[in-house]
């Protein structure tokens, strides 16, 4: 080997370490109930460091029914039509209602591809499962292949608070769901309410000033929570804009970029009434308790720049048209 080789390989091994590997990771969602869902999804898929297997629809019961179909509606409008993406990862429609029994799985495509997608992975190197909606697929997948607790980790907004647990949306949408899964060995990461509403909370100026002039998707954004915010936040015939709304979901992508503090608590039960309980256990449940919000803002932005300079996603031909 020559000399100019033997340089070209050492700097190569010494930058290859440097590279991490992609986080794979599949999403279950119930997109088009709020509106952080698509800023979430907008970021999984806008951010390198994911390798998004496939996304799934989740029910839920604020929407039209069939619910998950009506989300998967939503969130083919957002990958195809919004970010534009000629390509993308499979997405699938999950079970429109939620668990019956803590025995019997809800088959359908999704829970099919959760569990097919965990066969490549093990013990040491999981397949993330990100479950910002209800968590109905999830646990149909345990159900439906008790194994692949040793192939994923379960990544998920939901809950009230700890050591309470409480009555979240996400986990009201179905309970049964999550006593499966805490019932299950399987890893369990969650991100409450109370601290994403400590730090992913936005108000209108600030939502504005972060995507509303980024681009066609950074308008898009914009527009969604605009819409969102006159619909269900400003008081009626009141200019009243002082009360923030949260990007919720966002936590579980904030985890697995290590922009979170968490802790390690024993492993609750939880009761029908969304409360938990804590016996005496060996099990664990990782409880995320801090966000840098201001790491995460940035790189929401930063992917968002990066993504339309290198992606088709139209031109902006038209000034923001929302309020100033
Ligand atoms: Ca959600």
């Amino acid at each position: 080997m020559r000399r100019s080789q033997v340089i070209l390989a050492c700097m190569l091994l010494m930058i290859v370490p440097l590279v991490h590997a992609k986080v794979p990771v599949v999403l279950c969602t119930d997109i088009g109930n709020e509106i952080d869902d698509q800023w979430a999804i907008a970021y999984m898929l806008m951010t390198p460091e994911f390798d998004v297997q496939g996304i799934v629809s989740a029910q839920a019961p604020t929407l039209s029914p069939p619910s998950a179909h009506t989300t998967y509606l939503v969130l083919l409008d957002e990958v195809e039509n919004r970010l534009k993406m000629v390509t993308h990862p499979p997405l699938f429609e999950g079970s429109s209602q939620p668990l019956e029994d803590k025995r019997t799985p809800r088959l359908n495509a999704g829970v099919d591809f959760i569990v097919h997608s965990s066969k490549g992975f093990s013990k040491d190197n999981r397949l993330t499962v990100f479950t910002i909606g209800a968590a109905t697929d999830v646990a149909s997948a345990l159900l439906k292949d008790p194994t692949i607790v040793d192939r994923i980790q379960v990544v998920a907004m939901g809950f009230n608070s700890w050591a309470k647990g409480g009555d979240e949306f996400n986990v009201l949408n179905d309970i049964k769901a999550w006593q499966v899964i805490l019932e299950s060995n399987v890893p369990v990461v969650i991100g409450c309410a109370d601290v994403s509403r400590a730090y992913l909370s936005l108000t209108l100026d600030q939502a504005r000033d972060l995507v509303s002039k980024q681009g066609p998707v950074g308008r898009w954004l914009w527009e969604e929570f605009v819409d969102w915010y006159y619909r269900f936040l400003k008081p009626i015939r009141k200019d009243d804009f002082s009360k923030p709304w949260v990007i919720w979901d966002i936590i579980t992508m904030a985890y697995n970029l290590e922009m979170t503090s968490q802790e390690v608590h024993p492993r609750p039960t939880l009761r029908d009434d969304a409360r938990f309980e804590h016996p005496q256990t060996d099990g664990t449940v990782t409880w995320i308790t801090k966000v840098d919000e201001r790491r995460l803002w940035t790189d929401f932005v930063a992917n968002l720049d990066t993504y339309q300079r290198t992606h088709a996603v139209g031109i902006a031909d038209k000034e923001a048209f929302l309020p100033q």
